[in-house]
């Protein structure tokens, strides 16, 4: 639907975009991999005041941010368990405090599109206005220390083009991949003022798997040298790319689509130049996790505190 069309849109709010003219057309839309639909949910009432979205792998990550931003909000119920509202699936897990949902991707860019086309169907439906969706995210950095929370400017393929490509119908379909340069800026200002761990603005490459896809050496196959390695990670660098992850790409592309301001905030586990495996014990990596959490919440805290000043 044309933004202009939308009866919905109110001069300075606005609504989540579908483009897809057979939806009107449903009598009930089946969430299927969120076990939800509009014939089963009351979805207007279920999500129709969320305005921050915060999407990762993990559906044990997504509970503990839940649990993490609730305390941060002063929101949190102490008897409270925070469901898991897709219990009648194990394909995703979501959960919401507040204005915050919460949802888990699994791995890679078809997980994530199936996620997102569900997702983005939600908030159409639930009528939401004015949403914020963000990555939360593990990356691989590239000459990054350990611990580094990267800020995409621009999710990049693995030929460092700003592109995500799909095919539909036989044919390839490109797609740009803009994130919101201006919540990136204020995503960057955040990890300034919390100055708990460095944090850094730069070009994210999404390539389609962890491996090869991402010039490692640890595999099951490997089919170039470490000298090849090293120049692809050098050139990858010199074309403004400090960390690689397999979502961001057409993460970015579907929320361009349907109007969703948008950021991925990934911290890098390790540093790509020094090594390949994930060599940390899992208490240093389950605190790295933690860092695109701490910033994304106090971003939200911030967001909702301006809110409440200017109602
Ligand atoms: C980063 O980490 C995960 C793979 O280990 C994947 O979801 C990603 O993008
Ligand atoms: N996630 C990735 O995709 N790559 C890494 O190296 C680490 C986490």
């Amino acid at each position: 639907m044309n933004p202009k069309d939308d009866k919905r849109t109110a001069s300075c709010s606005s609504t989540v975009f579908v483009h897809n003219p057979y939806l009107d057309g449903l009598k009930d839309d089946i969430l299927y991999h969120f076990g939800l639909g509009t014939g089963t949910h009351d979805l207007p009432a279920m999500f129709g005041d969320v305005k921050f979205v915060c999407v990762g792998g993990s559906p044990r990550r997504m509970k503990a941010f839940t649990e993490y931003i609730a305390a941060e909000l002063g929101m949190e119920d102490p008897k409270s368990e925070y469901p898991n509202i897709c219990a009648g699936t194990d394909r995703y897990a979501m959960y919401k405090v507040g204005p915050v949902l919460s949802v888990s991707h699994g791995m890679g860019m078809p997980s994530i599109a199936i996620m997102l086309h569900e997702l983005i169907k939600l908030l159409h439906h639930a009528h939401c206005t004015d949403v914020t969706v963000i990555r939360v995210g593990t990356s691989g950095g590239i000459g990054l220390e350990p611990g580094t929370v990267v800020v995409t400017k621009q999710s990049m393929d693995a030929t460092f083009q700003p592109k995500f490509e799909q095919v539909i119908l036989g044919k390839t379909v490109v797609h740009d991949t803009d994130l919101d340069q201006s919540l990136a800026e204020e995503l960057l200002q955040c990890g300034k003022e919390l100055n708990q761990f460095e944090t850094v603005i730069g070009n994210t490459m999404c390539t389609l798997d962890f491996y090869e896809g991402q010039a490692r050496l640890d595999g099951a196959f490997c089919s170039y040298t470490e000298e090849d390695k090293k120049d692809y990670l050098k050139k990858a660098s010199e074309a403004g790319i400090c960390n690689i992850e397999i979502e961001s790409s057409v993460f970015a592309a579907m929320c361009k689509l349907s109007g969703l301001r948008a950021a991925v905030v990934c911290v890098a586990l390790l540093d790509r130049l020094k090594g390949d495996q994930l060599s940390s014990s899992h208490e240093v990596l389950s605190g790295y996790q933690k860092h695109p959490q701490i910033l994304v919440a106090h971003y939200i805290k911030k967001q909702l505190k301006a809110k409440a000043v200017c109602s």
